[in-house]
């Protein structure tokens, strides 16, 4: 009758782990997986990660990776997963929102957190948490809601082709 958490960051969840993270998702286990993104192998000093930008010069990659990232939300749908949510790091309220949703869930639920990494990847989110850009460059979605967004809330989301279009 416990909630169980497994807490893990971009490297463990994604590669080390990601066989485990798949098929947890996909055979819908109830627990909770906080998964801490900063792009980077933060404890073992600064390797690239499966989320690592194209080109992310880092310890592992002097001259930038060649490889595309996973997109977590896209890999925890791809896996059949009905739970996810994305918080970062800065937003705690919206984060601790995100964390209440998924104890609620049963089944596997996912939260990732953008999160940043001082020594190895500072400012690696930058464009969702810079003060000046922030409003223009998230959306807080809540059920139910506009998916308004902007200084004063007046920018929404058109589809334009296959992709979105800020108008
Ligand atoms: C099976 C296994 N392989 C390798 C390691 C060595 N190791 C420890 S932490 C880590 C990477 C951690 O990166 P991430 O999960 O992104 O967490 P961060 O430190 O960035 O928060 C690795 C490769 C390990 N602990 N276990
Ligand atoms: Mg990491």
């Amino acid at each position: 009758e416990l909630t169980v958490w497994q807490i893990s960051g971009d490297g463990d969840g994604l590669a080390i782990g990601g066989n485990h993270f798949i098929h947890a998702v996909r055979r819908n286990v109830d627990i909770n997986m906080l998964l801490f993104n900063n792009k980077i192998y933060g404890l073992t000093k600064g390797q690239y990660s499966p989320t690592s930008d194209r080109g992310a010069v880092t310890k592992s990659s002097p001259y930038g990776t060649v490889e595309d990232p996973f997109i977590p939300a896209e890999l925890c749908f791809g896996a059949r997963g009905n739970f996810f949510a994305r918080g970062i790091d800065i937003t705690l309220d919206i984060t601790r929102d995100c964390m209440v949703a998924a104890a609620r869930h049963k089944g596997a639920a996912v939260v990732e957190v953008l999160q940043n990494c001082v020594i190895f990847n500072n400012g690696v989110h930058s464009y969702f948490t810079d003060k000046d850009q922030r409003a223009d460059h998230t959306i807080l979605l809540r059920h139910g809601e506009k998916m308004l967004f902007g200084k004063n809330m007046d920018k929404g989301l058109v589809q334009d082709g296959f992709g979105l279009k800020a108008v």
